[in-house]
């Protein structure tokens, strides 16, 4: 199973059932995982438990035949009992440590970070998540963007991998990479995306440029 982990792909991505124009999920993380997306994560806000287990061992079959990284927003137990290759926690969940406690060594630990000091303390994790970069709507919870200034932080402090996220946009992501994202993570610009292909095609373009 690929254990890939940002920096070493592109491009990460986050279903959101609210913002996919009403397509279901199997046919948008098709276009997706059939566009070349290496990571898929499964971040859900409000179904119940068991409905939630259905869709992520629908991804995790997905993801297996397309040999992506399977990831699982917030639910420890979910992305265990669906055979997934990591979770991503927030800055609220379980310790990081506690959470490598119970998934063991072989999980990917993606942990959300805003600040230097949350940097430097997510050492167990995986990779982190650095943002929100912009102002997004897609979060409910979010806090205040940080803008480059954090951005610009992790690639000249941290050693950890780490994705990009928050309001990246076909036109602000070549600005995201130009200043040393290796790999950005997006909700609504993707699943959001009427041509997803074509949106995938026109993101990596813009990295590039
Ligand atoms: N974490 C920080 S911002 C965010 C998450 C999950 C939402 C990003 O969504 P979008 O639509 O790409 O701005
Ligand atoms: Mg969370």
């Amino acid at each position: 199973m690929p254990k890939i982990l940002p920096g070493q792909t592109d491009l990460y991505a986050l279903t959101d059932s609210r913002l996919s124009r009403g397509r279901p999920l199997e046919e948008v993380a098709d276009k997706l995982l059939s566009s070349g997306i290496h990571i898929l994560q499964y971040r859900e806000k409000r179904l119940p438990a068991g409905k939630m287990l259905e869709e992520c061992r629908m991804l995790r079959e997905m993801t297996r035949k397309a040999n992506a990284c399977f990831i699982v927003n917030d639910h420890i137990d979910i992305a265990m009992l669906a055979g997934a290759d990591g979770v991503h926690i927030g800055q609220d969940d379980l310790p990081v440590e506690e959470v490598r406690r119970l998934v063991g060594p072989d999980i990917i630990i993606g942990l959300s970070t805003h600040s230097p000091e949350q940097a430097r303390a997510a050492a167990g994790a995986d990779y982190i998540g650095v943002g929100p970069i912009f102002a997004t709507q897609t979060k409910e919870d979010v806090v205040d963007p940080v803008g480059f200034e954090y951005l610009d932080w992790v690639v000249a402090n941290i050693d950890l991998p780490f994705v990009a996220i928050g309001g990246i946009k076909e036109h602000n992501i070549g600005e995201v990479a130009a200043h040393g994202a290796k790999c950005c993570a997006l909700v609504s610009e993707l699943v959001g995306a009427p041509d997803i292909a074509e949106k995938v095609r026109k993101l990596r373009k813009a990295m590039r440029s």
